[in-house]
């Protein structure tokens, strides 16, 4: 009996187990992006990671998961996921809708396609306006409170 051949072994029969589970993760979450699309308040659920304050979602097809993220004021960490297919995104946060040119933004991040990137944000209590300068119809507001 060849000892060493066992841990290893375990390792790649634990490495497969764990690679099938974040296949059926992934392949849930992306079949499952319809729901919280459709209601004009529709909320944010994805519990964020250590050291982020709130996470936004691209999805199926060129939407945010929501058009209202709460934080609360202060410095935030904003974790945007695009998970909309192969298409890319951005996040970009203005004081509002009426300034968003690229010097009023408070912080904007590229996001490739099935990429995850975050945004830190200094933030008073008030409204906000986010969005997709790629796809403008892509918008929301973000509540600092
Ligand atoms: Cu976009």
């Amino acid at each position: 009996m060849d000892i060493t051949k066992l841990p290893i072994g375990g390792l790649i029969i634990a490495g497969l187990g764990v690679a099938i589970a974040v296949t059926f993760v992934v392949a849930f979450a992306l079949t499952n992006d319809e729901r919280g699309i459709s209601g004009e308040t529709a909320v944010a659920t994805e519990v964020p990671p250590p050291g982020v304050t709130a996470v936004i979602s691209m999805v199926p097809t060129l939407k945010f998961n929501t058009n209202r993220l709460v934080v609360p004021a202060g410095q935030v960490v904003i974790e945007a996921r695009n998970t909309d297919g192969g298409t890319q995104h951005n996040f970009a946060v203005f004081p509002s809708k009426q300034q968003i040119n690229a010097s009023s933004s408070l912080g904007d991040t590229p996001i490739c396609a099935n990429c995850t990137q975050r945004v830190t944000l200094n933030l008073q209590k008030g409204d906000y306006y986010f969005r997709c300068d790629v796809h403008p119809q892509m918008e929301g507001t973000l509540v600092a409170q």
